[in-house]
């Protein structure tokens, strides 16, 4: 099967990431977002990435739609869940999904006050998970699940942020800061992007043109002095 991806899309990587927990395998077809391709748009229903296209040749969109065909199409990754907690998992996971959109707009913030702002509307989803957080390493307990491969995404990126120029959107949230680095932990964000991910995003969202890419977002770090170097804040 094919993923058309954008590289740096947090839609894709949910679908990736399933597919390398699940050791399906699958190949890449990056396409330009400002000039798709004719055959994309042909059967892209929705002209958006991911696009699943099966080894039958039937294109599937909507990364939401996308993960629950894996889950049932290849061996579940928890098989003896109950509809009830299906259905549960299905809303926590589309809580990160909601807000990929809001951290990318909140990493691309051009000043203090936008990135406060749209850090506090993620901030919002990531309260809400810290309190239903328990003391198993993965969101359903001791194995990964589907929850898990929604949140990643937003938890990459937070930790690159977080590397990079100090900002952390996880903030005091100590529940959601051991699950961050569990599932870091698990190798799967790495194996479900491309080996210049973290250089293709932080070019984007840690330009001179964002807030956090100038570094003025810390006073105390180890950029700050780089960054008083550069005059930049
Ligand atoms: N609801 C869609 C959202 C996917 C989405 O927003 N993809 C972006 C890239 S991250 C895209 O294809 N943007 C191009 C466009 O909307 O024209 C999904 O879950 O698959």
């Amino acid at each position: 099967m094919k993923v058309v991806s954008f590289k740096i899309c947090p839609f894709v990587q949910r679908v990736t990431a399933l597919l390398e927990a699940k050791n399906v395998d699958y190949e890449l077809e990056f396409i330009s977002l400002s000039d798709k391709p004719q055959w994309f748009l042909d059967i892209s229903p929705n002209g958006q990435v991911p696009l699943l296209i099966t080894d039958g040749g039937e294109a599937l969109f909507e990364s939401d739609a996308i993960v629950e065909y894996l889950e049932e199409a290849f061996p579940a990754l928890q098989p003896e869940l109950s509809l009830e907690e299906k259905a549960k998992n299905r809303a926590w996971s589309y809580l990160a999904a909601k807000n990929y959109l809001v951290q990318c707009s909140a990493q691309r913030s051009p000043d203090q006050d936008v990135l406060r702002e749209r850090s506090g509307m993620l901030g919002k989803a990531f309260d809400r998970m810290e309190k239903r957080l328990g003391d198993t390493p993965y969101f359903g307990g001791d194995s990964l699940g589907m929850v898990d491969i929604a949140w990643l995404p937003l938890l990459h990126r937070a930790d690159i942020i977080e590397r990079r120029s100090c900002y952390d959107f996880v903030g005091d949230r100590p529940k959601l800061k051991t699950w961050q680095r569990q599932l870091l932990r698990t190798g799967l964000a790495e194996k479900s992007v491309s080996s210049d991910f973290e250089d293709a995003f932080s070019a984007f969202y840690l330009s001179d043109q964002t807030y956090l890419g100038r570094g003025c977002a810390v006073d105390d770090c180890s950029l700050s002095e780089q960054c008083a170097l550069d005059a930049c804040c």
